[in-house]
């Protein structure tokens, strides 16, 4: 395939035949009249005003990249959201979904005021209130549960960027240890374990892979230009463009698969013997760094004997690919090292042994000697700013993800003022981990190992995002309060007892997005405009909860600016400055080995990578990875896989105006021979029924060489249940609803959600 020698920029970006959905967005719009596109999206004639342009900086939303942006408004209406080119994520260019932050604040359809509960829970009946009444009805119902039942019974549930007010600051100053995010045991937790585990670092929130000097990319179930994120998508165009190779593991003919000098179709589940055999013949033909390997890894030997089996041969058939390929596709790797390497992954919470697959592919990127080397993977340095002074929290330890800053590291599970510590500890619990959201569902059912009794949602799509929403909803049933904070009236709203609607990224300030990066940054969010309707910031509204609760010592600022002015002080800026430096103060790296003079930069017990885990062993778990086979689909099944469209954000984003347009229901991905021994015609529409009888549809068939036999695919999101989502509401199936069952990843708390399996039921 002939590849244009051609550097990314602004108009290339949107060319780029990766992102084809992108450029329809466009093109769509310019082709239709103006006036049809603005009233779509709640905008109103005439567009063009006299009124002077307002540019204000702020991060995008609308997924958790979190793209610097600059926003125009004229006369309080926002009609432009624009790539920061100060920013080093964004540079001057955004992805379809940051194109259409307008049209998501914009939508009609959303939360316009406080509510209160007056029907049963989930029948979505409510009456509006005043903020006074929610707030002090709220702060009564935290009082009284955590009187009877202590602090640790009310846990916070958050994402989305204003998370940082519920999930951290608020529930650490209450002083529940209950605190989860979705981007943590739903998405990164196992790479981030297995990470702290082999090199003692995190990955964090941007993936330090070093772009500009690859050779060699791997990526395993990654779909870059489906998984749309912006800088990667440039980053990966650009390399490519530059002639790397592109080696692809997926047992889908992905988007990014169709660039890749190898696809291997590998069989669901058996990534890791891949990896092992992988391992194998860099080690049997001593094709590995030795000079790295001896300086600076632990556990050499006791792997080279693990893998000695672990043969091509061995490996093809599990994985059902074949041996020379797997042999020659080691072979690539190494005669790019050490500017060769597997990118981490993203969403690798898949079949609940997920830390130990991790674990082999950083083993495989330290035989590259990829760690710190210019064109492997760098080393990541969070930005120098201090917190806002206050006294000590409650609790303290990190609720992680991949949406937060890397939080302060401890070696014990938070406790709560009660001394209980988090209540999926039981099950889950390993040295570092974040909290297991999807573990503290059972807690609020059972009461054990003790009840929790009230939840706040904040920027969670609680019942498209956890596995097993038919458990989650049996929760709702029978918790004493639940709050929830949204900007639309999702599936779980129904279940509030309360609700507070937020004003939306563009029309609010927000604590500072501090990220750790090759070139560590920090980026400003400002209001373009005054919030819509009835709506409030979070920051705002933890200060007033908290002012109710007696938690006045947390609360000393009065106004966000107040709070962000103080913290901008400690590195000799403020909200002003940082405007007038179009909203972006970046800061010095440490990337590479060199950069340690000697010293090592990983803060493991050896300050070596280690390849033999005694943490792990002392823990009982396998030292080196080991093949663990999961599960087969039962007869007349198919393995359900899921994934990202380019257009569309988990589950936020099918009601937004624009991107419904592009893309208003999700499809079945069946293999073409599969469907005509089935007799489904490409374009039916079927229902999928789960191992255990649950149901979702109806969907379209796509019949498609693109996929393997045993498996079927579907972009995440869709089949919700919210009849006041008047654009997203039944349309397609749910990806989560057929998930009742997930595999939990004993060491890092990950869910496992591709353990589920549908067959295809012609009529309801
Ligand atoms: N079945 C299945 N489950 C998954 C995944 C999957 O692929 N399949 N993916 C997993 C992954 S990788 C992740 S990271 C998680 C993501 O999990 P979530 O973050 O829960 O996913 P979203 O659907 O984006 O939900 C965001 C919620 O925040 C609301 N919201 C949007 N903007 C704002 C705002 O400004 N303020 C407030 N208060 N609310 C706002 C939206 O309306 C929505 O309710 O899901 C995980 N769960
Ligand atoms: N447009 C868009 N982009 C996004 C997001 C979004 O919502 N929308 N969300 C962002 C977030 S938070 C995340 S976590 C990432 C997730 O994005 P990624 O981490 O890149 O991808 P996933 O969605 O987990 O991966 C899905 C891919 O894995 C393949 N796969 C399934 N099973 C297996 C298997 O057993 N082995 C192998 N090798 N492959 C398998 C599927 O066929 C599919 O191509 O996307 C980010 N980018
Ligand atoms: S990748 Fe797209 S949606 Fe995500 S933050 Fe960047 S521009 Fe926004
Ligand atoms: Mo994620």
């Amino acid at each position: 395939m002939a590849r244009t020698k051609l550097k990314i920029t602004r108009r290339s970006f949107l060319k780029s035949s990766l992102l084809g959905a992108t450029a329809l967005s466009l093109s769509n719009c310019s082709a239709q009249p103006l006036a049809t596109v603005m009233g779509q999206n709640g905008l109103r004639l005439p567009w063009f005003r006299k009124g002077q342009i307002k540019t204000t900086y702020n991060y995008c939303d609308m997924c958790p990249w979190r793209c610097g942006i600059v926003v125009k408004s004229v006369d309080g209406q926002v009609y432009k959201v624009d790539g920061n080119p100060a920013d080093p994520k964004s540079r001057g260019m955004l992805c379809a979904r940051g194109q259409a932050g307008p049209s998501f604040m914009y939508d009609p359809d959303r939360l316009r005021a406080p509510m209160i509960r007056t029907g049963a829970r989930g029948e979505g009946k409510f009456k509006e209130v005043t903020w006074q009444e929610a707030l002090d009805y709220t702060a009564e119902k935290l009082k009284v549960t955590g009187q009877a039942f202590g602090p640790e019974s009310v846990a916070v549930f958050g994402h989305t960027s204003g998370d940082f007010w519920f999930t951290d600051y608020f529930a650490q100053a209450w002083g529940t240890p209950n605190a989860a995010k979705p981007s943590s045991s739903l998405c990164t937790s196992p790479r981030e374990e297995a990470a702290k585990l082999t090199y003692g670092l995190p990955i964090g929130g941007h993936e330090p892979v070093d772009w500009e000097a690859i050779n060699c990319i791997v990526l395993i179930g990654s779909h870059i230009g489906e998984d749309a994120r912006n800088t990667v998508m440039q980053d990966f165009a650009n390399a490519w463009a530059r002639g790397a190779k592109v080696i692809v593991v997926d047992p889908r003919f992905s988007n990014v698969a169709a660039k890749a000098d190898y696809w291997l179709p590998i069989k669901p589940g058996t990534d890791t013997a891949l990896l092992l055999a992988w391992i194998n013949v860099l080690i049997d033909e001593a094709l590995y760094d030795q000079a790295y390997v001896s300086e600076w890894t632990t556990g050499f030997e006791e792997l080279a004997a693990h893998v000695s089996d672990f043969t091509p041969e061995w490996a093809a058939a599990i994985t059902d690919l074949p041996a020379d390929q797997i042999r020659a596709t080691a072979r690539v790797m190494a005669e790019n090292l050490p500017q060769a390497a597997i990118i981490p992954g993203r969403h690798v919470t898949w079949y609940g042994n997920d830390t130990q697959r991790m674990r082999a592919i950083y083993i495989i990127n330290a035989l590259l000697g990829a760690y710190g080397r210019e064109g492997g993977i760098y080393f990541s340095k969070s930005p120098y700013i201090e917190s806002y002074p206050h006294p000590p929290f409650a609790v303290t330890g990190s609720s992680g993800g991949c949406s937060a800053e890397p939080g302060e590291e401890s070696s014990e599970l938070p406790l709560g003022p009660s001394g209980k510590a988090r209540a999926d500890g039981a099950r889950t619990r390993f040295l570092r981990g974040a909290t297991a959201m999807q573990e503290l569902i059972d807690p609020m059912i059972s009461g054990e190992p003790y009840p929790i009794k009230a939840l706040i949602v904040y920027g969670v799509n609680l019942l498209n995002s956890i596995p097993n929403p038919q458990r989650t909803v049996e929760a709702l049933k029978k918790l004493d309060f639940v709050l929830a904070v949204d900007v639309l009236p999702q599936e779980h709203v129904a279940w509030a007892d309360v609700v507070f609607p937020e004003a939306t990224a563009l029309e609010r300030y927000d604590e500072l997005w501090v990220v750790a990066h090759k070139t560590p940054y920090i980026a400003m969010r400002e209001p373009a405009v005054e919030p819509l309707y009835d709506t409030k910031p979070a920051w705002w509204m933890v200060r007033e909860l908290g002012l109710r609760l007696g938690m006045d010592k947390y609360f000393k600022w009065e106004t966000a600016e107040e709070y962000l002015d103080a913290r901008l002080l400690s590195i000799g800026s403020s909200l002003d400055k940082m405007h007038e430096e179009q909203g972006i103060i970046v800061q010095k790296g440490k990337a590479y080995l060199a950069d340690f003079e000697g010293e090592s930069p990983f803060p493991t017990a050896s300050g070596k990578i280690e390849f033999y885990s005694h943490e792990l062993a002392a823990a009982n778990f396998d030292p080196i990875p080991t093949y663990e086979p999961v599960d087969e689909p039962p007869d007349g099944y198919f393995r359900l896989l899921y994934g990202r469209h380019p257009v569309h954000t988990f589950a936020k984003t099918q009601n937004t105006p624009l991107l419904n347009e592009l893309y208003p229901e999700n499809e079945l991905w069946l293999n073409e021979d599969e469907a005509a021994r089935q007799g489904i015609d490409d374009g039916a529409y079927v229902w999928l029924e789960n191992q255990d009888g649950a149901r979702s549809g109806p969907i379209k068939v796509k019949a498609t060489q693109r996929i393997r036999s045993d498996a079927v695919y579907m972009v995440h999101g869709f089949g919700q249940n919210a009849p006041q989502l008047s654009r997203a509401n039944g349309k397609g199936a749910s990806d989560t609803k057929l998930q009742t069952t997930y595999a939990l990843d004993p060491i890092s708390g990950g869910a496992g959600m591709r353990v589920n399996f549908v067959r295809i039921v012609r009529e309801v």
